[in-house]
């Protein structure tokens, strides 16, 4: 037909230019003659979001047609970050941009920094689903991804400062106030006589409302959709109250139902049992299966046919409840006998595991599931009376195994455990690395699924976002070398950049690049903390979440140890001392106390190391509060070195050991997660390595339980690290003794027994340093080994082993 949106060229800047304007105008409805940098920025947005939206269309359009099988992500947090810069290099038009923006007066780079992180996330789980989506849509998989549109990070109940992120308008997504579906909770259940089928009704109800965010594909049409959804209540407010005088109570269930949606939960790695969050969970699940239901039934087949068009890949157990969930619309709504509902079920979902530390397990109070979602625990307690079953089938008379087993755990209340449900519905469960993965089945799940039902995907992240937007000097040097740019969506090409490790000429310029990306941070580094770093120091970094089993205390103690060691030296001892810049970035959440504690000794540790004349330039510490996807993209391009110290066997995988190595930094790391491929890959010569084994974890901290040694025979460096803090050092002693003691104690996380290996690999990091040309050639042979850890090989191991689904990429015109 003749119907054609507006077409700009992608190298036509006039044209671009054009569409800026006509935005600032007649969108913003402001003069393009009188704009700051705010409204240069929204103007270029919403000109960039025209071509997403067009892409958008073309994509939905061209599968709707097709009707390809189609894989759902799952993930409660997406940890986006900024979209300006990187939608304009995935839609290869950057250049035109620059270049349009500056014909209207502006710099490129400061209309980017306008931009608000959208930061729907903790940490790695939710980056990990943006680097996925980013995949996903490059690869042309056919794929949505569905997640919750929350406002701000909830504080617990401490006096911080929530993130607003909404407070602006959001260029980035389109509102659908027409697709939104009803939620209840609560209410009563009424069994059907001689059927499977019950009537759940009552409760309350509210609407979950639609929101679009368009996600480029790299050199691709090809662009997959974020749906998030928010609370709405299902009317806008109560016209009876209203009418019979009672104002406050005709918009108080307004605000109730949009209170669902507001707060992200500031937890990682720890489960929160509050009422809230499962709300959240299953408004999520029950709004992202009816939005997949409608579409697959458009297609007029039988419910049996539905896993060969629909596969849901839940992002940890947060989404559980959608097993459930689609068992209760095919068995009540949809009228489908019970077993054959749970045949189509267990071909739709597979899960992810993140973790094996048992405090981050979710398992809900009996009374409060039941409270909430009545019909949903019936179906659980079917589920789980077939399964245990079977296993008493398998295993006659062992009782034992059938209570470790069930998805119910027995107890004051009981609770049901959502990891054993999420495996007992899904058709695969994988680990996030190989080791990890392993872990899975030797220890926590060894007795839930046959061997077949296991597998690992290793993580891996966007080479877009963390190499080409982050350390475009580096990219450059790497399609000039390769004389292509095709490694970009093939990342494996840049193996065959290894041999340049010895090409002096290509060392040098491998350098100037890390330099430049070090003064860039040192820069921010003084105008945003007025802090003045040594671009010719190792800069070291331990960018990630505060945790305990992260373990920055074996980092910082070996900073405090590092910095007695410089007050004690002699003239001629002080020359060998390398230069460090020690950089911490994360967030505590906000009722983690020991967690807390560690942030507030770095700072303290700062204070005096960073002033103190006896130090000199031989070190500095830094700690970088509100760490964020914009931050980390500033960090990472200039580290040298790169932390990863978790007590081996609690890192699932990490992902920031994959940015720091792809952008050249040496891993300075336990045998842990996705640590251990990466030094394989690497080779062990390129890495430092230190710690104890996974295998040996258990008996050591059966030791530090049981046959109690002193701090002192465990480790006198740390002893007397110790003893400084203790004796007031960092300023008041006693204020770290909780943390303290729990080294003292139990050490669970092995913190005392890991202190000397810590030490023994921070001396190899400095002895290199002294050879800057072998420290570049493994900082080159670390960047350029880093071919398998892309979210493109991931996704694809997703495609290929577990969705079964095909690339089907939008015809180019
Ligand atoms: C659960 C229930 C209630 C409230 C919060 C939560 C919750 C929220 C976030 C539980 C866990 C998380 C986040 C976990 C996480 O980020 N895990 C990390 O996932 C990465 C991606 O696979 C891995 O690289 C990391 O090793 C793992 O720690």
């Amino acid at each position: 037909t003749a119907i054609e949106a507006e077409q700009v060229d992608k190298d036509d800047v006039q044209g671009v230019a054009n569409t800026v304007v006509r935005h600032v105008t007649t969108t913003l409805a402001r003069q393009a003659g009188n704009l700051d940098e705010l409204g240069a920025y929204q103007a270029t947005a919403l000109s960039v979001r025209d071509q997403l939206l067009k892409r958008w269309n073309e994509t939905t359009s061209y599968h709707t047609k097709n009707a390809p099988k189609r894989v759902y992500y799952l993930s409660i947090e997406w940890l986006m970050g900024r979209t300006l810069d990187n939608a304009v290099l995935n839609l290869d038009m950057r250049n035109t941009y620059e270049s349009a923006t500056q014909k209207l007066g502006f710099n490129f780079e400061d209309l980017l920094n306008e931009e608000r992180d959208a930061a729907l996330g903790n940490g790695g789980l939710g980056r990990l689903a943006a680097c996925y989506i980013d995949s996903m849509a490059t690869l042309n998989l056919p794929g949505w991804g569905y997640g919750l549109r929350q406002l701000i990070s909830s504080t617990g109940e401490q006096l911080e400062a929530p993130d607003p992120w909404l407070d602006r308008e959001n260029p980035w997504e389109i509102p659908r106030l027409d697709v939104s579906y009803p939620i209840r909770f609560y209410g009563r259940v009424e069994a059907i006589p001689n059927s499977s089928r019950a009537i759940w009704s009552g409760g309350n109800e509210c609407l979950a409302v639609a929101y679009d965010v368009p996600i480029p594909g790299f050199a691709t049409k090809n662009t997959a959709n974020l749906r998030l959804w928010a609370a709405r209540p299902i009317q806008g407010f109560d016209l009876n109250s209203f009418n019979a005088g009672n104002y406050e109570a005709s918009v108080a269930s307004s605000s109730d139902a949009e209170n669902i949606t507001r707060v992200l939960y500031p937890n990682d790695n720890m489960y929160a049992g509050k009422e809230l969050r499962l709300k959240q969970q299953y408004l999520w699940c029950s709004a992202s299966l009816q939005d997949i239901l409608r579409r697959y039934q458009k297609l007029n087949l039988p419910w049996d046919q539905l896993p060969d068009y629909v596969v849901i890949q839940m992002n940890d157990t947060h989404p559980t409840i959608s097993i459930v969930e689609l068992m209760r619309i095919l068995i009540d709504e949809e009228e489908v006998p019970y077993d054959v509902a749970w045949g189509i079920t267990t071909k739709v979902f597979a899960y992810t595991n993140h973790t094996v530390l048992p405090e981050a397990l979710e398992k809900w109070p009996l009374p409060l599931f039941e409270n909430l979602l009545p019909r949903h625990l019936q179906i659980i307690y079917t589920i789980n009376m077939n399964f245990l079953n079977e296993v008493a089938k398998r295993f006659p008379g062992d009782m034992d195994r059938i209570r470790r087993m069930s998805i119910i755990e027995e107890g004051t209340p009981k609770f049901v455990r959502m990891a054993h449900l999420a495996i007992v519905g899904s058709f695969k469960v994988n680990g996030v690395a190989a080791l990890h993965s392993q872990l899975l089945q030797s220890t926590i799940f060894r007795d839930l699924k046959g061997r077949d039902g296991f597998t690992n995907v290793t993580n891996g992240v966007t080479p877009r976002r963390w190499l080409l937007q982050c350390n475009p000097r580096l990219a450059q040097l790497i399609t000039d070398t390769l004389g292509s740019e095709h490694w970009l969506v093939n990342l494996k090409q840049i193996s065959q950049l290894l041999p340049m490790a010895d090409n002096a000429e290509f060392r040098h310029a491998f350098r100037e690049i890390k330099i430049e990306n070090k003064a860039r941070l040192a820069d921010v580094l003084h105008s945003e903390l007025g802090l003045s770093v040594d671009v010719d120091s190792i800069f070291t970094c331990q960018i990630k979440r505060l945790h305990e089993y992260k373990r920055q205390t074996l980092n910082l103690f070996g900073i405090i140890h590092r910095y007695l060691r410089i007050k004690k030296a002699t003239p001629q001892e002080r020359k060998k001392i390398a230069k460090h810049t020690a950089i911490f970035a994360g967030k505590a959440a906000p009722g983690y106390y020991i967690a807390k504690l560690v942030i507030r000794l770095i700072v303290n540790v700062a204070k005096i190391v960073n002033h103190d004349p006896d130090v000199g330039d031989l070190l500095r510490v830094v700690f970088i509060p509100d760490y964020s996807v914009s931050v980390a993209e500033v960090l990472i391009p200039a580290a040298d070195v790169s932390v990863q110290i978790s007590t081996a066997g609690t890192e699932a995988s990490g992902t920031s050991n994959m940015k720091l190595g792809l952008n050249g930094a040496l891993l300075l790391g336990t045998v842990d997660g996705a640590n251990v491929e990466i030094a394989e890959d690497v080779g062990e010569d390129n890495a430092f390595l230190l710690g104890h084994l996974a295998a040996d974890v258990e008996a050591v901290r059966y030791s530090n339980s049981y046959n109690p040694t002193s701090l002192e025979e465990r480790s006198p460096e740390l002893a007397a690290v110790f003893k400084a803090i203790e004796a007031g050092t960092f300023g008041d002693g006693h204020v770290y003794e909780p943390l303290l003691k729990t080294i003292y104690d139990h050490d669970y996380y092995l913190v005392s027994n890991d202190f000397g290996s810590y030490l023994a690999a921070e001396n190899l990091v400095d002895e290199l340093w002294a050879d800057q040309e072998e420290w570049t050639k493994k900082s080159i042979r670390t960047a350029f080994a880093m071919g398998s850890f892309t979210s493109d090989r991931s996704v694809q191991d997703y495609a290929d082993s577990i969705w079964s689904i095909e690339p089907d990429p939008v015809p180019e015109n």
